[in-house]
């Protein structure tokens, strides 16, 4: 397997399950600053030229929660993903989708209106509307998680992968300040060896 993959970015998901799983696999560092994303050849592997993509085989996969879904289920004896058919895969599934159709946008808005775009393009109105939505994810997610280490209880998943990386994102813009049951999660995830590893 080959993982295409630049730090800081929606990339380190899979690499930090990838780290989770142990299994041998190589990194293809790409340079978004150079603008190696955009390239033909890479193209053929992601068509939108963004990182991360996965080579597994014939396969050639990218958005990173489809690929951590992927490598979950490529390695079932590393239990990162529920039994098809169980609750606890339901709630899995509820908690990918989540973490990139519900969790994601609040905190992307504003990385983008606070620091990514130039700031002639940056909007107030969006940085305040994307705070009031992140607090109400962060009740839902404070509430999932009270009394349980993980997502899905005392099992790590996949789905702790998904949500504890954009939720560590939202740390760092400060959007974790008044939520300490997600600054804990996020501190009992980034101590794992494997995300340390991954950081590497
Ligand atoms: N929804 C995609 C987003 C991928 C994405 O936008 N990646 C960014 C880095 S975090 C990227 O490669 N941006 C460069 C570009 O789109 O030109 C995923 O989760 O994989």
């Amino acid at each position: 397997m080959k993982l295409y993959y630049c730090p800081q970015t929606r990339a380190g998901r899979p690499r930090w399950l990838l780290e989770e799983i142990g299994e041998p696999y190589e990194l293809v560092r790409i340079d978004l600053t150079k603008g190696e994303h955009k390239k033909p050849d890479y193209l053929k592997i992601h068509p939108h030229g963004a990182v991360p993509a996965l080579i597994d085989g014939d396969l050639a996969l990218f958005e990173s929660a489809a690929i951590c879904m992927h490598l979950a289920d490529k390695y079932p004896q590393k239990r990162l993903a529920p039994e098809v058919g169980t609750p606890a895969r339901g709630l899995y599934y509820q908690w990918m989708l989540y973490s990139m159709a519900t969790l994601e946008p609040p905190v992307l808005a504003v990385f983008l209106n606070t620091i990514m775009l130039p700031e002639a393009e940056r909007s107030a109105a969006a940085v305040e509307k994307g705070k009031t939505q992140f607090a109400d994810v962060a009740r839902v997610l404070s509430n999932a998680l009270a009394g349980r280490s993980f997502l899905l209880g005392e099992q790590f998943s996949a789905a702790d992968v998904m949500i504890g990386s954009t939720l560590g994102w939202a740390g760092m813009m400060g959007l974790l300040n008044d939520h300490p049951a997600l600054q804990a999660y996020v501190k009992r995830l980034t101590e794992r060896p494997a995300f340390q590893r991954a950081q590497q």
